[in-house]
């Protein structure tokens, strides 16, 4: 199937559901792309810096539970983007082991030529092998002798539900072979109220980003949204740690797509489910490892316990 037609049976099937539901993946185009990186920068955006410092002030500890052995390794990050945060880590691990290739994995072709521009300039030394596509189209082979440790950062694996997330886990555990590894950057359970700001910003930044996935539908399946009737929302719930976004139908309405030639009814108040973040526990991220076929050695948490960097082992 085209993109296409896999966002109109996407859009016909999640606006025609009882709860209607769309999914963030479809949040990315340029503009969306744009919109995250201001999000990016938010002050009550805590995620990307409390990464970004933790990557520096434990990269040595991080890096030495990735390389202990100094074995030709292959670093294969899942969705780099610029791969701007990564510069210090793989730093550390080129100075360890002259044997590492990075290995960026990205749907986003302008993300790359910006990582391998950046690379060029500040860590010539390593070597690098960026790949486009889908993550497990694209997945690159491993060579002989040579060991896989997977990236996965910026609680990505957050915007998936509990199975979705299992089943990611699952193929990514199915790629890699034993003395393999996978590294997770994994946002924690803290104060509701930090949580929330962060997906309701006092600028307004994420419901730009939130509304803009309707702006895409109107423009790539030509329906005809009208912006203004639908109203950001995000909620955070600490029984299930679950930050959760939706965008609201302020008044009943009818919403026509001419590529799919039907309509979709609102009712005033009606949502639209259309991001979940999750936020994890010491024990959720255990609790994963070992669903998922994995071993939990090691969970690097900030001085504030706000984000953490699990590492985990392929289990034997
Ligand atoms: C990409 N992802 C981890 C972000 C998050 O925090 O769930 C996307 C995001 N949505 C709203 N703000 C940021």
């Amino acid at each position: 199937m085209t993109e296409l037609e896999l966002l109109a049976q996407h859009v016909s099937e999640g606006l025609a559901a009882p709860q209607k539901a769309l999914s963030p993946a479809w949040f990315y185009d340029d503009e969306g792309s744009r919109l995250f990186q201001q999000i990016m920068a938010l002050p009550e955006y805590y995620l990307t810096r409390a990464e970004h410092a933790l990557l520096e002030a434990r990269g040595d500890e991080l890096a030495a539970l990735i390389d202990p052995a100094g074995q030709p390794l292959d670093l294969v990050e899942l969705g780099s983007g610029d791969g701007s945060k990564m510069l210090g880590l793989l730093r550390r691990l080129r100075a360890r082991n002259a044997g590492t290739v990075y290995r960026p994995v990205d749907l986003s072709e302008h993300a790359l030529t910006e990582l391998a521009r950046r690379f060029g300039e500040q860590l010539p030394e390593l070597a690098l092998a960026p790949v486009r596509g889908d993550y497990f189209n694209a997945w690159p082979p491993a060579g002989a002798g040579r060991r896989q440790v997977a990236l996965y950062m910026g609680s990505n694996l957050g915007n998936q539900d509990q199975p979705g997330a299992l089943s990611l886990l699952r193929r990514i555990r199915g790629r890699l072979r034993p003395g393999d590894a996978l590294v997770l950057g994994l946002d924690m359970v803290k104060d509701p109220r930090v949580i929330l700001a962060a997906y309701h910003d006092s600028q307004g930044v994420t419901a730009r980003f939130n509304l803009n996935l309707l702006a895409r539908l109107n423009r790539e399946l030509g329906m005809d949204f009208a912006l203004d009737r639908f109203a950001h929302y995000a909620c955070y719930n600490p029984l299930d740690g679950a930050a959760r976004s939706f965008l609201v139908s302020t008044l009943t309405q009818e919403v026509h797509s001419s590529h799919l030639g039907r309509s979709f009814h609102f009712a005033a108040g009606e949502t639209i489910y259309t991001e979940q973040s999750q936020k994890y526990t010491p024990a959720l991220v255990q609790a994963l490892a070992a669903e998922s076929g994995f071993e939990p050695a090691g969970l690097l948490l900030d001085e504030a316990g706000w984000y953490g960097l699990a590492f985990w082992r392929v289990a034997n």
